[in-house]
């Protein structure tokens, strides 16, 4: 049962498409103060949720802000990341969910000031607060998806490996990449392009010295089952002569000051104006720019910087600049030094900026700051509105990186700038069970890890991971150690895991619509399934993955296995290339398991079976009519498979009963 309560004057941030009728009594479970929501906890309680947020699985011990940012360090302390997913699951004397769908800053301070306490604080109290009565944790889900809403389906092409990385910058560069994995024999379906292949970073321009006939490159990759996925940044490059620009300045469809003129932000191509894309004027218009890049046979796109990412703005920049000059005093001392460093790096993404502009909603003026969180949500939405019109019938690869509930009907997310850090395998993997409660289904992190620079041991692991996420992408920062799977001497050791991906593919695949038609999480905490097992609770670093599998990847360097918890009896699956299966029955308890650097493990849940298909080189020739079933003698499994393109999701969907 969802039960809602409005405080204030709520702006319409379009996260639900359900109606529900408002409650006029106070609300259930929580105290409201007149400015924030408090809940008492007890020792044992657990708080799940907040998606794309640091930390583990239970979130209780820490202050979250949801404030969209571009952080390239997920450390352990930090507050906010891209994405604001105001959903939690609290498991206390009562079980219940709650969405705040509040678009501004918003603070949830869990056990934080106070170790037996919530307290969860708008910026402002004008907001929609849903509370969701449940059976159990996987009810309140179910209910909070129908919601807000049926998740994005990618092509099924998207849950083929791709490779990426923030440098290829020419046609060369992508068609050494292609050749490379050919020649090691490693199945690839997509190779991304960074910012590096646009004109000056002018959005929907080609440079046209680097790639000379990028239709040419993206038939020549397409004939060798390659995708390429380009980059779409939020920020409009200032240039007369631009017609993107151009466009935008006559038609008035960027963001505005407070004196009513084009907002001016700095990122990647300097000074840029951002689209105005909570109106739906603006979407439609930015949208249907796509088409300059699909009329080149391109049908995949990665949205990025739009948390909105600001460099500068042209005040506060003169200001520091200013300031900085009046701190050179000709002999610096140690305060006036650091407050030199202070002021350069309080620049890039300063929350000043986003009170200097505005949307304008049906004649409106609205502080951007009041709606920050909305930003990246509607970019990808104006993506997908439009390519539904250019492309009606098949679907089209959209993720971004900044989101709030509702984007997740329109495209999925990447989990931002990692490390290639052991600790960030394991933070990818916590955030999973939450973006999934979400909404979130099309999601990954990047394998390897983005900043810094990786190992060979590292990538083996993390690939060991990432192989059962629905979006599989290696991706590195310019300027840091090559990562490409050819690039480590163990490249056979890394093929194998890549075959053993696409073996797996009909499972995946055949879960994520399952979970995604049955509003379901694909990615479980253990205790959702066995909420009456303490130890199943405490579990944080195992996932259930759909019906039959459990994950237990290992993420700590030089070990040789790990302690694993079954709350029931499984099947250990051992598998060294994508032909050798061993399995062994384990019983129900604690188990310490090895597992070496270049083998995968995973369990098949107690009489369960998944399908694997045979590898092959691209998801275009893989066939899902040829199964093998892996698992326990007589069950069955339900394998749900489609023609992987057509948008009506229900045309050619089939349900097909394997036996084992
Ligand atoms: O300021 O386009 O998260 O994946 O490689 C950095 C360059 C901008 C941030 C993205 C990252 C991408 C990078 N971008």
């Amino acid at each position: 049962m969802i039960s809602k309560y409005t405080y204030g004057e709520p702006f319409n941030t379009e996260a639900t498409v359900k109606f529900v009728e408002p409650s006029f009594s106070g609300i259930k479970y929580l105290k409201f103060s007149g400015n924030e929501f408090v809940l008492d906890l007890l020792e044992n309680d657990i708080v799940y949720g907040l998606g794309e947020q640091i930390r583990g699985i239970n979130k209780r011990g820490w202050k979250y802000v949801n404030w969209n940012y571009d952080n390239p360090h997920h450390h352990e302390d930090t507050n906010s990341l891209y994405g604001s997913h105001n959903f939690l699951i609290v498991r206390s004397s009562n079980l219940f969910g709650v969405f705040f769908d509040y678009p501004g800053k918003i603070t949830f301070d869990i056990g934080y000031t106070d170790r037996s306490k919530m307290i969860i604080h708008p910026a402002t109290t004008d907001l929609d607060v849903y509370l969701i009565d449940g059976t159990s944790e996987k009810d309140i889900v179910k209910q909070f998806r129908e919601l807000i809403g049926m998740s994005y389906v990618p092509p099924m092409w998207a849950f083929g490996y791709g490779q990426s990385r923030w440098g290829y910058k020419n046609e060369d560069d992508v068609r050494t990449v292609a050749l490379k994995y050919e020649e090691a024999g490693i199945p690839l379906d997509s190779i991304y392009l960074d910012i590096d292949y646009m004109e000056r970073y002018k959005d929907f321009t080609v440079n046209l010295d680097r790639f000379r006939d990028m239709k040419g490159l993206a038939t020549e990759m397409k004939a060798k089952g390659v995708h390429l996925v380009p980059i779409i940044d939020a920020g409009v490059k200032i240039e007369p002569g631009y017609d993107v620009y151009e466009e935008g300045v006559r038609k008035g469809y960027f963001c505005k000051n407070e004196a009513g003129e084009d907002f001016v932000g700095a990122v990647w191509p300097g000074k840029v104006h951002f689209p105005d894309f909570l109106t739906p004027e603006a979407r439609a218009w930015f949208g249907s720019k796509y088409e300059v890049l699909t009329s080149l046979g391109i049908d995949g796109f990665w949205n990025d910087m739009n948390e909105p990412a600001i460099f500068y703005s042209e005040d506060l920049l003169e200001d520091a600049i200013n300031k900085i000059g009046e701190l050179n005093n000709g002999n610096m001392g140690i305060d006036e030094f650091f407050a030199m460093t202070d002021m350069i790096g309080g620049l890039n993404g300063n929350e000043a900026y986003y009170d200097k502009f505005y949307h304008c909603i049906d004649g409106k003026m609205v502080k951007h700051s009041d709606v920050h969180n909305l930003y990246g949500f509607n970019m990808t939405r104006s993506a997908n509105e439009a390519l539904n019109l250019i492309e009606p019938d098949r679907r089209t690869l959209f993720f971004s990186r900044s989101s709030y509930i509702g984007a997740h009907r329109y495209g999925g997310i990447w989990q931002g700038d990692n490390k290639s850090w052991w600790s960030h395998i394991l933070q990818a993997m916590q955030q999973l069970p939450a973006l999934n409660m979400a909404g979130f289904m099309f999601v990954g992190a990047d394998t390897g890890g983005f900043g810094c620079d990786t190992t060979e041991d590292l990538m083996l692991r993390w690939l060991q991971y990432s192989m059962f996420t629905p979006l599989f992408r290696n991706h590195s920062c310019n300027g840091t150690r090559f990562q490409e799977l050819y690039q480590f001497k163990t490249v056979e050791a890394m093929k194998n895991m890549i075959d053993i991906r696409y073996r797996l593919i009909p499972y995946l695949y055949s879960e994520f619509l399952k979970a995604t038609f049955g509003n379901e999480m694909m990615f479980r905490p253990i205790g959702f399934d066995y909420p009456d097992d303490r130890d199943a609770l405490n579990v944080d670093d195992q996932l259930f993955l759909g019906n039959e599998l459990m994950i237990a990847p290992i993420y700590k360097q030089n070990a040789n296995g790990r302690y694993v918890y079954l709350p029931e009896e499984m099947m250990l699956v051992r598998m060294n290339s994508a032909n050798e299966i061993c399995t062994e029955i384990m019983p129900k308890g604690h188990h310490y398991i090895d597992v070496s650097l270049y083998e995968l493990v995973f369990f098949i849940r107690s009489g369960k079976s998944i399908p694997m298909c045979d590898a092959a080189s691209h998801t275009s020739e893989l066939d899902f009519d040829t199964i093998t079933m892996v698992g326990y003698g007589s069950s069955r499994y339900v394998l749900y498979k489609d023609d992987g393109i057509s948008s009506d999701l229900s045309k050619t969907l089939e349900k097909i009963e394997y036996k084992n």
